[in-house]
This record gives structure tokens, C-alpha cells and sequence, in this order.
């Protein structure tokens, strides 16, 4: 009989395996074995760790989905800033892309890299001796979040990696999709269970890479091609761009097939073309194709400008257009009462989407663009932009098509739609009776920008609509565990939860109020900029429009617009309510910071601080009457850094411009500028 095999040794063997068979299923979509039989491998693995738990191995294969749901997640500096792509819309800026190559280098390239653009998400996987350590998104490009535990559950991004030669860093980037199947497989999902669809497989992965609960992630089957080696220590050197992707394969990681070189540009127009023409057959998006300098030297020689490297260009494809036809003209009421029209398209898939709706904007722009109902219609999808309807096809008409009229009354609440002369957009009238309006108008208020209650989404609010238990956005503050409790779905628990983020959001500061009450125009920056000079609402309402736009940042037409806000006898009432449910309509002193005391500050911030995010950082500066500009100039007052500053901290060197680390920072904020050296009293 044999002897069972040393639980230790079988580990090893059993975790070499599945590493095999999923490198050979996810990355050479060549699986030599069944699924049920993987799953038997990875179960026999499964037991053999449980019971000894001692051989867990952070990269085993079971670790994928291991960590306990993210609160919240943490930056991550890239160690190599993440450039983003220059596009070339045409293959004229194309070709005048490879001439200023030429005319940088002096001779023309000596070969080009081309390579599918993948839409999807640019992330950062970071190794060290091999293995997996951190994932993180682009972000900024500067900095990104840590989304390790994550990307741990994307099937195709190895945990260890493959050969002998290993770098003790190394840093490689890639694009993060979502398969056309998965997607179309997660919003049938999503509609049976009653839940809102993705737009695109963009938007779902962008979703799915962001989860607090890593688990999720793992459900949403996603994938990866890997373009580039970023930061890299120890291990091989390349001489091109072709190199390094081959290296990149045999190390374990999916690279694109389609990845070409091309020797002149004429070779890769020709990979464009054939790419282009390939693009609906691969079972994943494309919007383009990235070609890039090959040799490497070459690429040193070319460097970056501010924003991308000289050495490469996203070729991007023409917008997609098709045509359909206009079912209906339908529409919306939002949170200011403006009356949308939308059309209703017989559904259609266009630029890798299918799409249902799109919006008309206004009555002029369906009469300018003599939209009828029943036409057939062309509709545009341009990348990330949102579908269009660019115009009737006149000569497909039968006659039966109707010209389509702004109706008289509000579907949704039936009270007139007027619309004041010298204004594009037609209102209803219904006030917050309106409930398409109102709901519009609590989504908002209680959204991120605004007065931020958690938990208080379009489902729980239909749920109150539906109960008849608030009619203005007031009623919020007096709902009460009673109203609650017992409605489908409504626990001890999550009534107490609500309640709780409703009573918090009482004591939002002013400026987040002012934002949440939706005053046309009046959106959260020009909300600080009001607050600031006026913590108080009751005197912010009594200002004159004089008084307003003296404000700097303020012009009359935003003045007008708070003046017309104020005097209207409906937001008066709500208002009033408002203060009488015991939400704070003034500013705390300690908010009211000293306002003036950054005035004529202008502050460039890099790296990444301790205590502050980059928006508490620039709220600070702003809230002090500061500003905080992206770049170093001579009108800088000073630069602060942050842990792992850019390029930024040099240009302040070049140009004299004084440094500050965080301490001296939290000083400026409390005292001024004085303590600054040029620029005490009397200072030069
Ligand atoms: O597929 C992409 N979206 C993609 C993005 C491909 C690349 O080769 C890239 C990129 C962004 C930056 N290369 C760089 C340097």
C-alpha cells in the first residue's frame, strides 16, 4: 500500500498545480484540465491547510479572498508616477505624433510597440522577491489606493511569480477589465434580483475593484493585461518595450496577444487597422491602440512632459455610431423642478454598451435637432461620453413620425410646466409636491456633497415616499423609530442606524447645508466661499446682491441666483422648518477659524501628509481665505511636503520658493505667514 504522502511535500505539490493551471487558464487561455477537476485539486489543498494550518503560505491559492472587508482604503505613493496617455484622435495626429519623435530624437525611431488599448482600469501590482505584496489604482497618478487584498482575487494576476532571475522589486502595471461575458452575466444578475444595471464593463470593474468586501471582487470575475514595468530593482535588464512584455509572460502575467512590433510607421497602421477591425471579436473592450517607442534608450531620450511620457500615444478609435429607432419622448423631473426630455430608444448596442435612453437636454435642442417620434435616429457613443442622439435619418420617414411637444402638465404630479421667457428649460410648478422632484431633491440633499446621510439612497427614500411619511425635505428630522419599524426590510438595527445619520446630519457645518439645499448654481466650492463670508444663513439670505458679489469668486449671476432662492415664499417655509427641527443654521465658532489669516497665501502641496488628506489640506488652506495651487511658480508663497514628494519640492528649490514640513504647516495655519522668512513686516 502506498504511503500517504507528507502533508508538507503533497502542500507544495498541490499549490504548484493549481499555480500551473490557472497560469495555463488564465493566461494562456489553455486550460489542460477540467474545471470539477481544479476544483478537486483546490479542495484537497483546502483540507490539507485546514488541517494543518502551519503550511498556509500568503501566495497559496487559497489565500486569494483572505481578507476581512476594507473600512476604508489607504494611499499608496507610486514609487514612478503613473502616467496617463497623450491621444492621437486621428491617424493625422498619428503620424504627426512619429514626427515629433523624429524631430526629438533626431533620426527617426528605430521601432514601435503597439498594443490593444485596453478600457479599463490602470493599476500597480508591486513584488518583491517574487511575490505579491501590493496592488494599488492609478489615482491621481501620484497617489492611489492600496486595493491589494482586491486584486488578490483577480484569477489572472499571479501571486508568485514564475523563474529564477527574479527582481527584489519590481513594479508592473496593467489594465483591469471586465470580460464582455462576465459583464453581460453580472447585469443579468443584477436585473433579476431587481438591481441597477452597470453602463458599461468599465464602470462595473471600476465597481468591482473598489469593494470593501474583497469577496464581492471575487464574484465579479475579472481579469487583467499587463502592459509595463514601472519601478524595478535587481533582476534583468532590458533593451525594448517587446523585451520586458516577453519577459513579463514567461514571469506568469497575461500579456495581450495583439501586442505587435512595428518596425516603421507604416507597419503600425497597418497593426491599427487590423487591431480596429478585430476589436468586437475579442471578448473584451478596446478603445484604441497604445504604441510606444520600443527601444528603451530611445524612450530615456525622449523623457516626459508634465503630463505623459514623449514615448508614447493612444491611438484612439472614431466614436461608434448606429442607428435605431426614437420609441418614445419621455421625461424627467429633477431636483430644481426642470423638466429633461429623454428619448426611448428601441435598445440598441452601440460603442460597447446597450443603450436604452438618452438624454435630449431640452425642448429647443429636440426641435433644432427636429427630433419626431417614431424616426429612426442615429446615436453616438464616444468613449467614456454618454450616448447621443445626433439627429433624425429624414429620408427613412413613412410620415406616420410625431412631432413631439413639451406636455402641459407634469406627469409625475400633474401642476402646470412653465417656463420663463429667456430661460432653455421648462419647470414643473409642483413644488416639492411634485414626487419625482422631491425624491430628486432628498437624493441630493442627503448625498455626498450635501448633508451626507448614510444609508439614505434612492431605495430607502422610495420606501418613505411610498409610506406617505415625508413631504418636504424637512420631514426627514422628524421621523421617529415608530414610522419605521416593522416596514419591510426595517429592523431594530437598521432604523436605529438611520435615525442615527439623520440626527447627526443636523450639525453639518454651513457650508454643507447651503450645498444640500440645492440652490441653482450654487454648488459646494461657491457653498464655502458663501459660508465663509457669511456663517450665518438668516444673514445670508437677508445679503444684498451687492453684497454677494463683492465676494471674490462670486459673480452677479450667482448673487441673482441665491436672491431669487431666498426670496421664493417655498424655500422661506422649508427654511424655517429646517431650523425649527433643530438643524443648525450657523457656523460654530471653532469653524468660523480665523478667515483671513491665509489671505493672499498661495500654497503648493506635495507628497502625502500625516495628519491631513489632500482635501482636508486644501479645505484648511481655502477655509483660512489661502489659496492651494497644482503648480510651483514664483507667485508660491511656500510648498509643503509630504512623505515621498514630487518633482515639485525641486522646482521650489530652483526658484527659492520657502519649504515646509508638516509642523511648520500646522504653525501657518494657526498664526499666518508672518513667521515665514520675506515676508514679515518689513521683510524684503
Ligand atoms: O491598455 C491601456 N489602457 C494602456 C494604458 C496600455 C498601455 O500600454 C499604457 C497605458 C498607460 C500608460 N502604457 C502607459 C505607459
Amino acid at each position: 500500500m502506498p504511503r500517504p504522502p507528507d502533508p508538507t511535500a503533497r502542500a507544495a505539490e498541490l499549490r504548484a498545480l493549481l499555480r500551473y493551471h490557472d497560469h495555463r487558464y488564465h493566461v494562456l487561455d489553455a486550460p489542460e484540465v477540467s474545471d470539477a477537476r481544479y476544483d478537486a485539486l483546490k479542495r484537497e489543498l483546502i483540507d490539507l491547510e485546514a488541517a494543518h494550518p502551519q503550511l498556509v503560505t500568503p501566495d497559496s491559492p487559497t489565500q486569494r479572498v483572505g481578507a476581512a472587508p476594507a473600512t476604508q482604503f489607504a494611499p499608496v505613493t507610486h514609487r514612478q508616477p503613473m502616467f496617463s496617455l497623450d491621444n492621437a484622435m486621428s491617424e493625422d495626429e498619428l503620424d504627426a505624433w512619429v514626427a515629433r519623435v523624429e524631430r526629438a530624437l533626431g533620426r527617426p525611431a528605430t521601432g514601435f510597440a503597439c498594443e490593444p488599448k485596453i478600457d479599463g482600469l490602470a493599476v500597480s501590482l508591486t513584488y518583491e522577491q517574487g511575490r505579491l505584496v501590493l496592488g494599488a489604482t492609478r489615482g491621481d497618478g501620484a497617489v492611489g489606493e492600496d486595493i491589494t487584498a482586491n486584486l488578490r482575487t483577480v484569477g489572472a494576476i499571479p501571486l508568485a511569480l514564475l523563474g529564477d532571475d527574479l527582481p527584489e522589486v519590481m513594479e508592473v502595471r496593467g489594465e483591469v477589465y471586465m470580460p464582455l461575458a462576465a459583464f453581460e452575466e453580472l447585469n443579468r444578475a443584477q436585473a433579476e434580483a431587481g438591481e441597477r444595471l452597470f453602463v458599461n464593463p468599465r464602470n462595473a470593474a471600476a465597481g468591482a475593484v473598489r469593494q470593501k468586501d474583497p469577496a464581492i471582487t471575487a464574484a465579479r470575475r475579472l481579469s487583467i493585461w499587463v502592459y509595463q514595468i514601472g519601478f524595478q530593482q535587481g533582476g534583468p535588464s532590458f533593451m525594448s518595450h517587446g523585451e520586458s512584455l516577453a519577459w513579463l509572460r514567461e514571469a506568469g502575467f497575461p500579456v495581450n496577444p495583439w501586442s505587435r512590433h512595428g518596425d516603421d510607421p507604416a507597419a503600425v497602421l497597418a497593426h491599427v487597422a487590423h487591431a480596429e477591425a478585430a476589436r468586437h471579436d475579442l471578448g473584451y473592450q478596446t478603445d484604441g491602440v497604445v504604441v510606444k517607442v520600443d527601444s528603451l534608450a530611445e524612450q530615456r531620450e525622449l523623457g516626459f512632459t508634465a503630463r505623459s511620457p514623449r514615448w508614447a500615444i493612444a491611438y484612439k478609435y472614431p466614436p461608434e455610431e448606429e442607428t435605431t429607432r426614437l420609441l418614445a419622448i419621455e421625461v424627467n423631473v429633477g431636483r430644481t423642478g426642470a423638466v429633461t426630455p429623454y428619448a426611448v430608444l428601441e435598445p440598441v448596442f452601440v460603442g460597447g454598451a446597450t443603450i436604452t435612453n438618452a438624454t435630449l437636454h431640452n425642448q429647443d435642442e429636440v426641435a433644432r435637432k427636429d427630433l419626431r417620434v417614431g424616426d429612426t435616429v442615429v446615436i453616438r457613443r464616444a468613449g467614456e461620453v454618454i450616448p447621443e442622439v445626433v439627429g433624425p435619418v429624414p429620408s427613412r420617414r413613412t410620415g406616420a413620425e410625431q412631432v413631439w411637444r413639451m406636455p402641459e402638465n407634469c406627469p409625475f404630479c400633474g401642476s402646470p410646466i412653465a417656463r420663463k421667457p429667456g430661460e432653455a428649460v421648462a419647470r414643473c410648478t409642483g413644488g416639492f409636491a411634485c414626487p419625482s422632484r422631491l425624491r430628486e431633491y432628498l437624493a441630493h440633499f442627503a448625498g455626498r456633497g450635501g448633508m451626507d446621510i448614510e444609508g439614505l439612497g434612492y431605495k430607502t427614500i422610495d420606501m418613505l415616499l411610498r409610506a406617505g411619511l415625508i413631504a418636504d425635505p424637512a420631514d426627514l428630522f422628524s421621523l421617529t423609530k415608530e414610522h419605521l419599524i416593522s416596514r419591510e426590510r426595517w429592523a431594530e438595527v437598521s432604523v436605529g442606524n438611520l435615525l442615527a445619520a439623520i440626527d447627526a446630519a443636523r450639525d453639518r457645518p454651513l457650508a454643507r447645508l447651503l450645498t444640500a439645499l440645492g440652490i441653482p448654481l450654487v454648488g459646494s466650492t461657491v457653498a464655502r466661499l458663501l459660508a465663509r463670508r457669511f456663517p450665518r444663513l438668516d444673514a445670508l439670505l437677508a445679503a444684498a446682491e451687492e453684497d454677494l458679489s463683492a465676494i471674490e469668486g462670486i459673480g452677479p449671476e450667482i448673487a441673482r441666483s441665491v436672491r431669487a432662492w431666498a426670496e421664493d415664499p417655498d424655500n422661506r417655509r422649508l427654511v424655517a422648518k429646517l431650523e425649527s427641527a433643530g438643524v443648525r443654521l450657523s457656523d460654530h465658532p471653532e469653524e468660523g477659524v480665523d478667515r483671513a489669516v491665509l489671505a493672499g497665501v498661495t500654497l503648493v502641496i506635495t507628497g502625502t501628509l500625516a495628519g491631513f488628506s489632500r482635501e482636508q489640506a486644501q479645505a484648511a488652506v481655502e477655509d483660512r481665505g489661502g489659496k492651494v495651487a497644482g503648480s510651483v511658480s514664483k507667485k508660491t508663497t511656500a510648498v509643503v511636503l509630504g512623505e515621498s514628494p514630487g518633482s515639485k519640492a525641486e522646482k521650489a528649490r530652483e526658484l527659492g520658493v520657502a519649504l515646509l514640513d508638516e509642523a511648520a504647516f500646522i504653525r501657518l495655519l494657526a498664526e499666518g505667514p508672518g513667521f515665514l522668512p520675506g515676508t514679515g513686516s518689513g521683510g524684503p
